[in-house]
C-alpha cells in the first residue's frame, strides 16, 4: 500500500474513533427524574451549585434513608460499560462516609465517599460494566451518625465501550469446517 493513502486510511480511521467518542451517550438522573427514587429525603434549595431546580437531603436523626439513581428507563441505555459520576452540594453538616452502592444488575460495588468535599462538581465514581436491566446508582446514610446529612441531587452515566465479548477456546462450527476443508485440500494435492 502506498504511505500516502495509508495515512489517509489512519487519518480518517481517527476521525470516526474521535466522532464515536463525541457522540457517546450520557445519561444525567436528577432527583427530580422518574428514575429516581428515595425514602426518608427531603427536597432543598438550601445551598447553591445544585443540578436542576433543587436536591434532596436525609433526615438527620432517622436511619434507614436512601436515594435510588436508576438509568435503565432512558431510550439511550444499553448494556456495557459506563462512567458514573455524582453531584451533590456541599454543606457543614454533610456526612464524610456515606455509602454508595453501584449495581451493575448482576453484582455490586460499595463505596465510601465524602460529601463535606468537591460539592456541585462531578465527581467521577469510576467506570462499572452494567446489565441492560437492574441498573442503579444508591446513596444510603448507614454510615452516617444522627448528625449528619447524605445528598442526593444527580448522577450521569456517559458511555464507554460495549461489554467485552466472552472469551472462547473452542472454534465455531464454521471454522472447523473450513480448517477440515482446508486439510482435505492438501491431503489430495499430495496424492496427485
Ligand atoms: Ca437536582
Ligand atoms: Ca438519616
Amino acid at each position: 500500500m502506498e504511505l500516502r493513502s495509508l495515512f489517509t486510511r489512519l487519518a480518517t480511521s481517527a476521525l470516526l474513533t474521535a466522532s464515536v467518542a463525541a457522540n457517546a451517550a450520557v445519561i444525567t438522573v436528577d432527583n427530580t427524574d422518574a428514575g429516581f427514587t428515595s425514602s426518608g429525603l427531603n427536597f432543598s434549595t438550601y445551598e447553591p451549585g445544585y443540578f436542576g431546580v433543587n436536591y434532596m437531603a436525609d433526615t438527620r436523626n432517622s436511619v434507614g434513608d436512601f436515594g435510588m439513581w436508576d438509568p435503565t428507563g432512558d431510550s439511550e441505555w444499553v448494556a456495557g460499560i459506563w462512567k458514573v459520576e455524582m453531584l451533590w452540594t456541599s454543606g457543614p453538616t454533610r456526612a464524610n462516609n456515606a455509602a454508595v452502592t453501584v449495581d451493575s444488575g448482576s453484582s455490586t460495588a460499595s463505596l465510601v465517599i465524602n460529601q463535606l468535599l468537591n460539592g456541585t462538581v462531578w465527581n467521577d465514581l469510576g467506570e462499572y460494566s452494567f446489565d441492560l436491566s437492574g441498573a442503579s446508582v444508591m446513596i444510603d446514610d448507614s454510615n452516617s451518625t444522627s448528625g449528619q446529612n447524605i445528598i442526593a441531587d444527580a448522577v450521569r452515566f456517559t458511555f464507554v465501550s460495549a461489554n467485552p465479548a466472552a472469551p472462547t477456546d473452542v472454534p465455531a462450527p464454521g471454522t472447523l469446517l473450513v480448517l477440515l476443508g482446508a486439510a482435505a485440500a492438501v491431503f489430495r494435492l499430495r496424492r496427485k
